[in-house]
């Protein structure tokens, strides 16, 4: 298994990718929709992941196709090779010419992320790693930006934290990260944990680089899926940061468990702020 052949191949379809998306004219009002208005799927999504799956299932047939616009629920996640793709991550965004939409390219064994490449085609930033061979940004600037001078994490009231709506809107699910954000956020004196803000890029894997760069402390979020994490994922651990599970008492999560936890690399406090925000989870994420 070549990895380092794998991830310079998802690096040139990251770029065609990029080429696609940037060449699309999405409209906001006649956007497919999955569940409902927030869960959007366009034809540009399909063309780019058909553009993708092609070209990986010829140069590698050994290996599986994973893809959010082809995605299977008889056809779950294995253990096999497999390629975890999204082909655009935040579609809500590109739909509105936000500019925080990516493709993400993961490649996992034994679903474990081992090599990632995330491309923001219009502010053309790309974030890749190698398992055991570190994280960088646009090829050359290796990750977390602060490098050893990484600040300790000391608190939720010191952090920035990416947090996303999603698009399941009622249920048990919603009230929990409703009731969560509301007792992250508020007063100290009121009982919340008075994290400094709150961010939502909009794209899961663009959160999760937000993370791997230290420009975010954490990201939380449930119901999204490997696609969306899978390759963010390696670019993450390999800048130092982890990946906790969105529900309190996880500390090894699966790549398809669909509740995460991110955060940023750091010489200290990683397991302390993991358990202070386990600590304001206001009940149970169940996916
Ligand atoms: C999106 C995720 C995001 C989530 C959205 C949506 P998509 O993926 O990246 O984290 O909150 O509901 O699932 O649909 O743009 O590929």
């Amino acid at each position: 298994m070549d990895l380092k052949d794998i991830h310079d191949s998802l690096v040139s379809l990251a770029y065609k990718a990029g080429d696609i998306i940037n060449n699309a004219l999405p409209e906001t009002n006649d956007t497919g929709s999955k569940k409902n208005s927030a869960d959007l799927v366009t034809e540009y999504d399909r063309a780019v992941e058909k553009m993708i799956s092609t070209s990986l299932k010829e140069k590698y047939p050994e290996y599986v196709f994973h893809g959010e616009e082809t995605y299977d629920p008889n056809r779950p996640l294995t253990d096999a090779p497999t390629f975890i793709v999204d082909p655009i991550d935040g579609t809500v965004n590109f739909v509105h010419s936000f500019p925080y939409a990516c493709v993400s390219l993961g490649f996992a064994v034994n679903r474990v992320p081992t090599v990632g490449v995330v491309y923001n085609p219009v502010t053309k930033t790309l974030y890749s790693a190698i398992r055991g061979q570190g994280a960088f940004l646009n090829l050359e600037t290796r990750l977390p930006l602060k490098g050893e001078n990484a600040e300790p994490l000391t608190g939720l009231s010191n952090a920035l934290v990416s947090i996303e709506w999603g698009s399941d809107r009622s249920g048990p699910n919603w009230e929990t990260k409703i009731a969560t954000f509301v007792k992250l956020g508020q007063a100290k004196e009121n009982g919340g944990a008075m994290v400094r803000s709150f961010r939502s890029l909009g794209s899961a894997a663009l959160n999760m680089c937000a993370v791997a760069e230290g420009t975010m402390d954490l990201y939380w979020e449930g119901g999204c899926w490997e696609w969306d994490v899978c390759a963010a994922w390696v670019i993450l651990t390999e800048a130092g940061g982890i990946v906790a599970d969105g529900s309190p008492g996880g500390w090894n999560p699966r790549v398809d468990g669909r509740k995460y936890l991110a955060v940023r690399g750091a010489p200290a406090g990683q397991k302390e702020i993991v358990e202070e925000f386990w600590g304001n989870i206001q009940g149970e994420l169940q996916y």
